[in-house]
């Protein structure tokens, strides 16, 4: 069978989908043929049509979070108008909202959690003709019928999938044999309950289906990037593992291992409080250049009640500093603008950005207080939809604008100017007509030197 994924990458450029990476892996590895279609304009909607022509794909995957459901959404009804062809739905969004399928006629089926063996079982029926109506993981629609079929267990041993098939991506297909910096990840699930985070929801819609976090061995995960260095040049790579410092004995053994194997660096995410200094210490040792750090804000009380993390300011301090004095570098996450959010709460805030979803304990409050704004938007790291009682929206995005300027000013001035000519760069591009201005009076400046 032809598989054609789509990947919806409106205003959030994803580079790659591990979803998407695996399911090819899988399906390829049993004889089908996978093609990709990674979108980042509405507009290229036409060229895809005349893809989907030309090859003319048995069944079509479209994989969503929630900031590309409605774009999603609308992919599936432009290729249904043309072309009568199977469209499979998955994807966190997919995950947390199965009920997409009863609302949006364009989509045949979605699934309700991992894709790499319901979707293969799926695809195997398709191809021998057997009815599939009853394949695990998947809700279908038949006629005005909609067939809900139960959640399939939760993969035990992810040592048992292929290596992602990342050369699908143009990503890896234009910088093969030149110098990437790859992500990669190599568990799955987090236990925390952090109330801005889709785990807490995942971990509910899992439930009773075996055990949610789990990792690929240490041994896996240095062959998979041993892997992917025969085709490509790289010499830091990131670790997108929700949290790297979740199981103290992987990370240990990983430390250990990395550096025997390789001459590079690597960055990942560590939880405060789920790190101890022997960890720490290993890290350093094992070549990590960087750890990320969920801040989320600067406001205990804040981030306590309204993030649902009991993680103190001094414990953040405390590992910053172990850290810094370790020689490894720091980058930390924040919000702006959850509820309860003040312009003094932002003072006290290190960072923003805003990591609000539907589906989590906190995008429900928000919706039923009322909180959500018209519009939305397809990045968490620029626009703000809350519309909230102590602060004005235009006061978070003017914010999260002067973040880091306003920080940055106090301890490194040049990377505060570097900072403020960015968004000054941006703001000229975001507007066609001063951008025009721009290119004029740069061109004019610069026949001016020649004269
Ligand atoms: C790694 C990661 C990234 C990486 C790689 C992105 C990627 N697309 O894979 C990077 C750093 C680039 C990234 C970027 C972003 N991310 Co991210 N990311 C993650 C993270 C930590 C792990 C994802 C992962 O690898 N999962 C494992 C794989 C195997 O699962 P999967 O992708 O869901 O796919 C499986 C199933 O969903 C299903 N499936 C998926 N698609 C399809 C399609 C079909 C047809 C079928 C049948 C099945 C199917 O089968 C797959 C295989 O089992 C998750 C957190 C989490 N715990 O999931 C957040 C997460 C997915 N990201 C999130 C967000 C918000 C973003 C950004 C929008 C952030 C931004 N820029 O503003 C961008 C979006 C970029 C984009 N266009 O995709 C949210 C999504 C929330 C939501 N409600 O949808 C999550 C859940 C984190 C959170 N905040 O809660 N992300
Ligand atoms: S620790 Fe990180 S990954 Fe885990 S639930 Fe909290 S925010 Fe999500």
């Amino acid at each position: 069978m032809k598989i054609l994924f789509i990947f919806p990458q409106i205003g959030s450029a994803g580079l790659w989908s591990v979803g998407i990476a695996s399911m090819s892996a899988v399906l390829k590895k049993a004889g089908h043929k996978v093609d990709l279609f990674e979108i980042d304009n509405l507009s290229q909607q036409a060229e895809l049509l005349k893809r989907i022509e030309e090859s003319r794909p048995d069944v079509i995957g479209i994989s969503t979070n929630s900031h590309q459901f409605s774009h999603a959404r609308e992919i599936a009804r432009t290729i249904k108008k043309a072309r009568q062809i199977p469209i499979f739905v998955g994807g966190t969004h997919i995950i947390l909202f199965p009920e997409s399928l009863e609302k949006e006629e364009a989509f045949d089926g979605v699934c309700l959690g991992e894709g790499e063996e319901s979707f293969l079982e799926l695809i195997d029926k398709m191809q021998k003709g057997e009815d599939y109506f009853n394949t695990k993981n998947f809700w279908f629609r038949r006629g005005r019928e909609i067939i809900k079929n139960e959640s399939r267990k939760l993969m035990e041993d992810l040592d048992k999938l292929p290596f992602p098939d990342r050369r699908i991506f143009r990503y890896f297909k234009k910088y093969e044999q030149k110098e990437i910096m790859p992500r990669f990840i190599f568990s799955r699930g987090c236990p925390f309950n952090c109330t801005y985070c889709c785990n807490h929801a995942l971990n509910k819609k899992y439930a009773g289906l075996g055990k949610y976090l789990r990792f690929r061995s240490v041994d896996k995960a240095i062959e998979e990037i041993a892997d992917l260095k025969k085709n490509y040049n790289f010499r830091h790579i990131k670790l997108d593992d929700d949290t790297f410092s979740l199981n103290k004995n992987w990370l240990l053994e990983f430390c250990g291992k990395f550096p025997k194997n390789f001459n590079m660096t690597f960055e990942c995410n560590i939880r405060p409080g789920s790190v101890d200094d022997e960890s720490l210490a290993a890290l350093k040792a094992g070549g990590c250049s960087m750890i990320k750090v969920g801040v989320e804000s600067g406001n205990e009380l804040l981030r306590k009640e309204a993030l649902g993390r009991s993680i103190s300011n001094q414990d953040i301090i405390e590992l910053f500093k172990k850290a810094k004095n370790l020689g490894l570098k720091t980058y930390s996450f924040n919000i702006i603008g959850i509820p309860g959010e003040t312009k003094k709460s932002i003072e006290e805030a290190v960072n923003l950005n805003i990591r609000l979803r539907p589906g989590t304990i906190l995008g429900e409050k928000c919706i039923k207080e009322g909180l959500i704004g018209s519009g939305s938007a397809d990045t968490y790291f620029k626009k703000s939809i809350l519309e909230l009682p102590t602060i004005s929206r235009k006061e978070i995005e003017l914010a999260v604008q002067n973040f880091k300027f306003n920080i940055y000013k106090h301890y490194d001035v040049k990377k505060a100017i570097l900072e403020k000519k960015e968004q000054l760069k941006n703001f000229v591009i975001s507007r066609p007509r001063l951008r025009f201005f721009a290119k004029f009076i740069y061109k004019s400046a610069g026949s001016l030197l020649k004269t």
